[in-house]
């Protein structure tokens, strides 16, 4: 019988102390592996769709800082991809997908899992050598975070197009999100069959939202594929992340039937604790600038966030992406911090 992992058990309720630690975007370019990996893959792309990159470079952050969880390396938008949009990463600008804005009618939702094919390979690459304590995190976008991308074309401001869009023309805007609905779910239940043992839905815009907005487009369309997800596989957990939610994250708990909720660092952890049913998990929520500091400023960032989390069912992470900018060192140092003592 094989020893269940940490964030598996923390994510059904139980108080792991110290907590499960990983980084949202542990894989990245903080890291030199990671550097000549991608360098040796070309681009963006071709490693998240060749699986035995994509399996190295989700494992070299694991191996090096013996993290308690890999999280496939992938990304949000192979979702826009698979539906026939044009994806292209430009180096230093981020995303262009194009033509932008897109409509459903344009897309074909037909081929979704046979074109993602290569990542379900990436997860089952990375399960086989992953030691059976250590976690492996799945993960789509949320429909709402993905249409901003596929309405702008691009990261914008305000998502001000998407927005807009959702106001003129809701009946539009849902075919689109209700399309994402669909291939998120063969998006998760692919990488779910394939030997991820968790789930996470990354609403990283949920914040723009008004509250109509946040009931329609955020916690519907959420709900819609947890439900999906989970009456193929109930014992999967699943976290949710609306970023930028603040009280709200109260809502996104309870209506969207996500196991854990994982909290950016606006939101003071004590205040989550109120506002999140206490069985719940919290992941969460170190600023990522304190990361790139490093030394008092990050010790005192880890302290406070595992002082007010004790005795609560807890996932030590930051509150958003590491940036590239991170000295390694510090990310040691953070790790060693989370299982050490924590002096009152
Ligand atoms: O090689 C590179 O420099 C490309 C940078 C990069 C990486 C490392 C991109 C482009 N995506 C990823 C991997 C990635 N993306 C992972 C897996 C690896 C890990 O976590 O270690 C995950 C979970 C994501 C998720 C993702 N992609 C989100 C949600 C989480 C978040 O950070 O808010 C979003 C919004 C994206 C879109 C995206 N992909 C890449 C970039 C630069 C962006 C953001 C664009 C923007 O800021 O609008």
């Amino acid at each position: 019988v094989s020893e269940r992992a940490k964030l598996v058990r923390v994510l059904s309720g139980e108080v792991v102390e110290p907590p499960p630690v990983w980084i949202m975007r542990q894989a990245g370019r903080y890291l030199p592996e990671y550097r000549k990996t991608r360098e040796k893959a070309g681009s963006f792309l071709d490693l998240c769709f060749t699986p035995e990159l994509a399996a190295e470079v989700t494992l070299q952050p694991v191996r090096r800082f013996d993290l308690d969880a890999a999280i496939l390396f992938s990304d949000i938008l192979v979702i826009p991809l698979a539906l026939g949009q044009s994806v292209r990463f430009e180096e230093g600008q981020g995303p262009v997908l194009s033509p932008a804005p897109i409509d459903s009618v344009a897309l074909d939702p037909s081929r979704v899992a046979e074109k993602l094919a290569p990542i379900f390979e990436t997860v089952r690459l990375t399960r086989a050598v992953l030691p059976r304590d250590k976690a492996l995190i799945g993960f789509c976008g949320a429909p709402w975070t993905v249409a901003t991308y596929m309405i702008a074309g691009r990261g914008s401001a305000e998502h001000l197009p998407a927005r807009r869009l959702a106001l003129e023309e809701p009946a539009r805007f849902q075919a689109l999100i209700d399309m994402i609905v669909d291939a998120s779910v063969d998006y998760l239940t692919g990488q779910i069959d394939a030997g991820a043992d968790i789930v996470k839905i990354f609403d990283s815009w949920a914040g723009v939202l008004d509250a109509e907005g946040f009931e329609r487009w955020a916690i519907t369309p959420v709900r819609s594929i947890v439900e999906r997800v989970k009456a193929m596989h109930p014992r999967v957990p699943i976290i949710g992340f609306p970023r930028g939610a603040g009280a709200r994250v109260g809502a996104f708990a309870r209506e969207t039937g996500v196991d854990g909720v994982a909290i950016d660092w606006t939101l003071p952890m004590r205040d989550a604790c109120e506002l999140v049913p206490a069985s719940m998990a919290l992941q969460g929520n170190l600023d990522p600038l304190r990361l790139v500091v490093g030394g008092a400023a990050l010790d005192a960032g880890v302290d406070s966030i595992l002082r007010v989390m004790r005795g609560r069912p807890h996932i030590f992470n930051l509150g958003h992406g590491i940036t590239p900018d991170t000295p390694v060192e510090n990310v040691a140092r953070l790790v060693a911090r989370v299982r050490g003592k924590v002096a009152d």
